[in-house]
């Protein structure tokens, strides 16, 4: 049997890193009685926690999904990481729920992720309740803490629990609707009246809370201003429908790693929290009708499920996290991915705690549940009836932002490392590799270096390859600015045959972007028809090697306009060194220089740091070419020599808080200032060296 569809809560819990997301899982399982002892982050114990890079840095890495059934209802637990560089994983985790609670933590109040998160919410337009967390710190301050929520956070926050006791006297909370407090004693609550201390405090933000929820309706607003005051019924119903649609964020006062506040938690989620029958239609593309189309949360309709996360381990093989929109999915049923064009097998389905995997026979709407083994099925993509095909949006994820070389440590394993990535990929669709051919490296890139670390990590410990991490090299290039010409000349005498080629070569610049041109200048049959080929191939060789510093050579013009040969020992390979040593002398007369990519490069930042945005860009030698302010974020535009972006990452995450980000496309060369390529061919010159010695 299928759950009742409109018995089923999906809420995702979401919020900076290190709030209290996981541990506040937990005691909701451990509340609704889902897990018999209440696990912790500290040990790896936690439900959702549960990979070994999660266990060992005590961080959620992966969204994962918990469930426990309270008060007749089904309750999905998304819980999402709140690390930055993991935070596309939250996304994604919300767009298959309905609804978010935002954890914040009662010292630092909202932080930067907090601010995405809430961002991210928005834009699938979830309601969402907040939860101040670990209110038995040290430090901590519900009300402080309530009034960076509304300064920072669009909507109307109101609290709907007012704190009992402070820091580690921290025991509970009264209830604003009902006025009744709920206070713990060794995880254990009761019921009482409002303690005097809160008295106050109470009456205070009752009055905010009853005026909210008049807010919420004209008619209720009307008798609100004539009586002054609202009967605790009209509230709860202002309240249920102001939460679901958004109109209120309740806040609610919590300490997870002592089960305070779960209790309450899962009321709200049950009672005010939309179901999927709530939300409806969800709208898609009907690849039949090639239309627009929409499935209904209906387990006779066609089947539609939404592939949110994939996950992928060794031993179990791949797990393929979905989510039920329309229709039931079935055990042993062949559901379509019309995007890969593959028919997919769905062996067991199960239902997830964690790690752990409930086999049931079907899914229906509204579920989420996990399939096993899918072939072609990546995250992102839509399983359906294959006589319906249907496909719903996509997840899009975060293009990435910074680079790393990569070099294995046992030669021999480039193919090991691209398969290893190429795995690592499909279950995080933020890491990206490609080769470069001009630096000939092979570039991991990532949202950030810690992203990086962890795919490396994970290289090594589930496809056991090892391999360290360089900064990407700068693919420069050289080119002359002036003319010159000259000989090359190429002589060899040695016992029986010897060797004879010369040649008198002029190089030019060519405009940025040309390339190379070769001209055959010569006359009366100075230098025969048959080794003219190898002149240009001389001349190629030793572009492609390059002269200055070993980078390629671009935008040359290379005339061979005189030269002599000799009737026996002039031979193809004798041409080819002549050009060779012709071009390197010429080219060092012709006033070469160094080129360099420049980017371009989008910031975002918060509007009062715009400033110091674009001071640091100009240190970087980089050119303003827009500002466009937009509210409290600034758009930055810029281009920047690529050698200055290797270390924006962290420069960035300073200036703003970790509150901007950036994205930089490759733009165009340009010549490197002189004081500086002396320094890059005096580098490549030592480096050089030091291989000659080895
Ligand atoms: N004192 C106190 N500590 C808490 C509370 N809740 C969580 N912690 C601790 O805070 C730390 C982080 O908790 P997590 O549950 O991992 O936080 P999280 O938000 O899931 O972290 P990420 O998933 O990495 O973003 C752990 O050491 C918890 O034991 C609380 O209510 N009180
Ligand atoms: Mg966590």
């Amino acid at each position: 049997m299928a759950l009742e569809t409109g018995k089923i809560r999906n809420v995702g819990v979401v919020g900076h890193g290190g709030v209290g997301k996981t541990s506040l899982v937990e005691s909701l399982l451990f509340t609704a009685g889902a897990v018999t002892r209440l696990g912790k982050v500290d040990d790896g114990s936690t439900t959702t926690d549960f990979d070994p890079d999660e266990v060992k840095r005590k961080i959620s890495i992966n969204t994962s999904i918990a469930y426990c059934d309270f008060k007749g209802h089904r309750v999905n637990l998304v819980d999402t990481p709140g690390y930055g560089d993991f935070i596309a994983d939250a996304r994604a985790g919300l767009r298959v729920v309905e609804a978010a609670v935002v954890v914040v933590d009662a010292v630092a109040g909202v932080q930067v992720q907090t601010e995405k998160v809430w961002k991210f919410a928005s834009e699938f337009e979830l309601p969402r309740a907040i939860v101040v967390n670990r209110l038995d710190r040290e430090r901590s301050d519900f009300f402080r803490t309530l009034e960076s929520l509304t300064r920072r956070l669009k909507g109307r926050v109101v609290p709907v629990h007012i704190p009992v006791g402070e820091e580690s006297g921290f025991r509970g909370f009264v209830d604003l609707v009902t006025q009744r407090a709920t206070l713990y004693t060794d995880g254990k609550p009761t019921d009482a009246a409002i303690p005097a201390e809160a008295a106050d405090r109470v009456k205070e933000w009752r009055e905010k809370l009853v005026e909210a929820a008049a807010e919420t309706d004209d008619d209720l607003l009307a008798k609100y201003l004539e009586e002054g005051s609202l009967d605790e019924a009209e509230m709860i119903k202002a309240l249920r429908a102001g939460i679901s649609q958004g109109k209120i964020v309740p806040v609610l006062c919590a300490a997870a790693t002592k089960g305070i506040g779960s209790q309450a938690l899962l009321d709200l989620i049950v009672h005010e929290f939309p179901s999927p029958l709530d939300r409806g239609e969800v709208g898609g593309t009907d690849l039949k009708a090639k239309q627009a189309g929409t499935r209904a949360p209906d387990a006779k309709a066609p089947v539609a499920a939404l592939v949110f996360k994939t996950l992928s381990d060794p031993h179990i093989g791949k797990l393929s996290l979905f989510r039920v929109y329309s229709g039931t999915v079935r055990a042993d049923s062949t559901l379509l991915n019309p995007t890969r064009g593959a028919k997919e097998r769905m062996g067991h389905v199960s239902w997830l705690q964690g790690k752990t995997q409930k086999n049931v026979e079907t899914l229906g709407p509204g579920e989420i549940g996990v399939a096993q083994k899918l072939k072609e099925t990546q995250t992102g993509d839509t399983l359906g009836d294959e006589a319906q095909p249907f496909e719903l949006p996509r997840i899009t994820f975060p293009e990435p932002a910074i680079n790393f070389a990569v070099q294995p440590k046992s030669r021999g394993d480039e193919d090991k490392i691209s398969l290893a990535l190429a795995r690592i990929a499909e279950e995080d669709p933020t890491v990206h590799h490609h080769f470069d051919p001009e630096t000939k490296q092979l570039l991991i890139s990532g949202v950030g270096s810690l992203h990086v670390e962890m795919t490396v990590e994970r290289m090594k410990r589930k496809y056991n390859v090892d391999v360290s991490l360089l900064p990407p090299r700068i693919p420069y290039k050289e080119t002359v600015k002036g003319r010159a010409e000259g000989q090359g000349k190429y002589k060899k005498q040695t016992g029986g045959r010897g060797q004879y080629g010369d040649t008198w070569l002029r190089v030019e610049p060519l405009a940025r972007g040309s390339g190379f041109e070769f001209v055959d200048d010569i006359f009366g049959g100075a230098v025969p028809r048959n080794f003219i080929p190898s002149v240009e191939k001389g001349v190629r060789e030793c572009m492609r090697k390059g002269i200055l510093a070993g980078y390629p050579i671009v935008d040359l013009k290379v005339s061979l306009y005189d030269g002599s040969y000799h009737d026996v020992d002039s031979s193809d390979m004798a041409f080819q060194i002549a050009a060779s040593i012709g071009l390197q002398k010429v080219f060092m007369d012709a006033h070469p220089i160094l080129l360099e990519p420049l980017v371009n490069v989008e910031v975002t930042t918060p509007a009062e740091v715009a400033g110091d945005i674009i001071g640091d860009m100009n240190s970087r030698r980089g050119r303003i070419v827009g500002m466009e302010p937009s509210g409290e974020t600034a758009v930055v535009r810029a281009s920047v020599p690529m050698a200055e972006m290797l270390t924006y990452e962290s420069s960035l995450r300073s200036m703003t808080g970790g509150r901007g980000g950036y994205a930089m496309e490759f733009s165009h060369y340009e010549e490197v200032p002189a004081f500086l390529a002396d320094k890059i061919v005096k580098e490549v010159k030592a480096e050089k060296e030091k291989a000659e010695k080895h």
